[in-house]
């Protein structure tokens, strides 16, 4: 459980590290799991398997000419059961739970953002609730777990203090698209907050997560992560949650086609793609069959 201290930090902060979660082994499996994906490649799925929804690169054709990479894969744990067990992990439902007071929790989308040595991409600031129309209300926060030790020299998210409060900023956001460089990632510039909120200054800051720890964010937390430049792997993955109260817009998203409501209907009935973590007050047992992937 989350301590009183680390939901008020969370509340007034908008992210929260709640350190270690997972043990040695666990984070062996993943990595491992992961290695296994990274290897078989966006093609290496053949027709018919269980096969994460998205994996590509998801800087290239922006920055092309740099040869920089962020290999996005988004629901891994629909081809990798270690990442399907993930989602269940009780420790992390029950504190989303505490940060969100949902009653029933589904899993919206994980998704991997591996930077590789040397030649990690930058993932731009933004918040996540304006990329996610198909839902509302927006989810308001996501889990974000570290299979490396992540610092500011491999690509560690950068937040800032208080701008889960701010509102919807993403098109401000889009124009600091310029810092990509671990050294000048903080040099958001030229914006001032609204004057009735507790924080009023705009000062980022790096959010250091160590192998096996976990760390939250709320969904308009103005946050990104820095071009990974080291000698060393950056691997974590997100996951991302939604109340099952909230409704289908019938708006874009790379999950829209897995949804088998009505838009304006609830998520609860979305089908399987959209796992129930957490109701009827406790966390929700891992099926003891994967889903979609082979053992
Ligand atoms: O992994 C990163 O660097 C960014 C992830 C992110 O933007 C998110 O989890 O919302």
């Amino acid at each position: 459980m989350l301590s009183g201290n680390q939901i008020n930090q969370f509340e007034r902060n908008g992210f929260l590290n709640a350190g270690v979660v997972l043990e040695n082994e666990e984070i062996d499996d993943l990595c491992n799991a992961l290695e296994t994906v990274l290897a078989r490649g966006p093609e290496g799925f053949g027709h018919g398997q269980a096969k994460p929804v998205l994996f590509h690169n998801m800087i290239s054709g922006e920055h092309s000419q740099t040869e920089r990479a962020v290999y996005q894969i988004v629901n891994i744990w629909e081809a990798a059961p270690a990442f399907e067990r993930l989602l269940y992990h009780p420790f992390i439902v029950q504190a989303i739970h505490q940060l969100t007071s949902f009653g029933s929790i589904q899993i919206w989308h994980d998704q991997i953002q591996y930077k590789p040595p040397q030649s990690g991409g930058a993932n731009a600031w933004h918040q996540d609730a304006p990329y996610w129309p198909s839902i509302e209300p927006m989810t308001p926060v996501s889990a974000w777990i570290a299979l490396d030790n992540v610092d500011e020299l491999n690509g560690c998210m950068w937040m800032v203090p208080g701008s889960h409060r701010w509102g919807n900023q993403i098109e401000y956001l889009h124009e600091q698209k310029h810092l990509q460089h671990a050294d000048h990632f903080c040099e958001i510039a030229n914006f001032t907050p609204p004057p009735d909120q507790p924080i009023q200054q705009v000062d980022a800051v790096s959010c250091p997560v160590k192998r096996g720890e976990v760390h939250f964010h709320h969904s308009l937390t103005w946050h990104g992560s820095p071009e990974n430049a080291s000698s060393r792997a950056r691997r974590a993955i997100a996951i991302h949650y939604m109340s099952s109260e909230a409704r289908f817009t019938g708006r874009e998203h790379v999950m829209k086609q897995f949804i088998k409501v009505d838009v304006g209907q609830t998520m609860l009935e979305a089908g399987n793609h959209f796992p129930i973590v957490f109701q009827g007050g406790q966390a929700v047992e891992a099926p003891k069959t994967p889903t979609f992937a082979q053992r």
